[in-house]
């Protein structure tokens, strides 16, 4: 059973519970909510062709055990800088202060690669000991060459090895997130 638990404005505000937390992130328009829904196999985080559409902190609870939080997106032009650099606080504070967050999947775009904001990210969890696994996503899209860079473990201490490819589209590579968050 999958509920949409609601949706938040501020860190504080998350409902304080001790499931096992799962959360989805990546630049705007990354995939992040097409992913939630392929995972779950139901259309319960809100899509769209907008970039910047997941403004707030979306939690969803699966079967009573495990939250996934559909975080919003970083990396949107047309945000001013002032909501832009308070939105990344939030992040930082969400990161920082979710004790029972399990493991962040920053998503990437497969046909973008990896920008600054994107590394920015990276740096701050590997400085903080914040555990996250790369996911790439939209793999059915033609992908340039240029676009594969090389992640070293060496450079991203908090980074888990396995870099994951997905298609919430083509229903490609889900099974192995499935298999990690615990969701059959
Ligand atoms: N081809 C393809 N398109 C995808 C895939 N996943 C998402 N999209 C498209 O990418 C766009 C953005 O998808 P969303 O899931 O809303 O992205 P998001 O990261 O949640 O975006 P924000 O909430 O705005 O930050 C939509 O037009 C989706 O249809 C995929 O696997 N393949
Ligand atoms: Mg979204």
């Amino acid at each position: 059973m999958i509920k949409f638990v609601g949706s938040f404005e501020t860190v504080n505000s998350l409902p304080k519970t001790q499931f096992e937390e799962y959360a989805f992130v990546g630049r705007s328009n990354v995939g992040k909510s097409s992913l939630i829904n392929a995972i779950v196999n139901e259309k319960i985080a809100r899509t769209s062709n907008t970039p910047g559409r997941t403004q707030s902190l979306n939690l969803f609870n699966i079967n009573d055990k495990i939250m996934i939080v559909d975080l919003p997106g970083y990396g949107y032009a047309r945000v001013s800088k002032t909501d832009a650099l308070r939105w990344l606080h939030r992040l930082e504070e969400y990161l920082l202060n979710r004790s029972q967050l399990r493991r962040l999947f920053i998503l990437i775009d497969s046909r973008i690669g990896p920008k600054d904001s994107d590394l920015d990210l990276m740096d701050f969890c590997d400085n903080n000991g914040i555990c996250y696994q790369i996911v790439y996503t939209k793999k059915d899209k033609k992908i340039r060459e240029h676009t594969q860079v090389e992640l070293s473990h060496e450079n991203h201490p908090a980074m888990i090895a396995n870099v994951l490819e997905t298609s919430a589209e083509k229903k490609y590579g889900l099974q192995e997130l499935r298999d990690i968050i615990g969701v059959k």
